[in-house]
């Protein structure tokens, strides 16, 4: 939008009484539809959030590319939208259901879905209606944007080349932080790099002073995730142990800066195999959908 579009707009609305802000970044909007003209989010979003005028909060999930963000964020919804005892949910928006359906049709048809494409205007964003049973105010909104891993990294080496990215993560009251545990297990050193990089990122986020400007553990949770637990056994049975046999630095930096986090293990699928084609590409198929430990983390996160 040119200036003098954006001011008449801008004229018009306030002329309505319309106030419309950011869900993500708290920029007033001057338009019903598009993206949010600071951090990309889409404007349905924040305007779903105004109407549904429930408490909302963001949980984001965070991982390098290939972690497992796209197949893990369409299970949970799936999951949620089935109900299990404590948590049921709904999505509240189209690109929401398209979460969920780009995952569940591609494992159905034995495929995992496509890599998440950089373009922001490209990413799905989760918000899901969660009706809590144990909490007293039963009715919470999650928000979530399914990013780009390879986005994420960009922003870690050059902070402010995607904004988005610290827009959500200082508005995540949780943050659900996936790593492949096959990469820990097989090439643990760089895993452990990427993951303080990340953990560092959170923690400048997110960070307070204490008395005498001294600094506090920073207050967001983290539910640290290791996908793929189908392939690595490993790290199922004690996943706190698997990280500090792995991942030292990582574990010592969350001990000193964060006040709550807690290791969990998850899988989407069963089994996996892998198809070499004629020309060396490999392509991993996966065999059966059984989802374990995609729930535990935001139960947790939102306890
Ligand atoms: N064995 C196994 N492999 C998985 C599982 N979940 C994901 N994968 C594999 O990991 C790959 C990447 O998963 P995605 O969900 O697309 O990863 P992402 O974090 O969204 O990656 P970007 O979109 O590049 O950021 C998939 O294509 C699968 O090969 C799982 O539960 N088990
Ligand atoms: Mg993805």
């Amino acid at each position: 939008m040119n200036p003098i579009e954006q001011s008449m707009t801008s004229v018009r609305f306030l002329a309505e009484g319309e106030q419309l802000k950011c869900v993500c970044c708290d920029t007033s909007l001057f338009k019903l539809d598009g993206f949010c003209s600071t951090c990309q989010a889409p404007t349905s979003l924040s305007r779903a959030v105004v109407d549904r005028a429930a408490p909302s909060g963001f949980i984001s999930v965070l991982g390098a590319s290939g972690a497992g963000k796209t197949v893990y964020l369409g299970m949970l919804l799936d999951m949620l939208t089935k109900g299990t005892r404590e948590l049921q949910g709904l999505p509240n928006n189209s690109l929401s259901v398209a979460v969920q359906e780009q995952t569940i049709s591609a494992l159905e048809n034995r495929q995992f879905p496509e890599k998440t494409p950089n373009d922001i205007d490209q990413w799905n964003w989760l918000h899901c209606e969660l009706n809590v049973k144990k909490r007293r105010r039963g009715f919470f909104d999650i928000i979530s944007p399914d990013f780009a891993g390879e986005a994420l990294s960009y922003e870690l080496e050059h902070p402010g080349t995607f904004p988005v990215v610290d827009k959500v993560i200082r508005k995540s009251e949780g943050i659900v932080f996936l790593v492949d545990s096959m990469q820990v297990r097989d090439n643990g050193r760089d895993e452990d790099f990427f993951a303080m990089k990340l953990a560092t990122y959170i923690n400048n986020a997110h960070s307070r002073k204490g008395a005498f400007g001294s600094k506090k553990k920073a207050k967001v949770k983290l539910a640290i995730v290791f996908t793929k637990c189908d392939s690595c056994h490993e790290a199922v049975d004690d996943p706190q142990a698997f990280a500090n046999a792995n991942m030292p630095g990582f574990t010592k930096y969350l001990e000193r800066n964060f006040a709550a986090f807690k290791f969990f293990s998850a899988s989407v699928v069963g089994s996996t195999g892998t198809l070499v084609d004629r020309l060396g590409r490999i392509d991993q198929i996966p065999f059966h959908v059984s989802p374990h430990g995609i729930i535990e983390p935001v139960e947790w996160l939102i306890s």
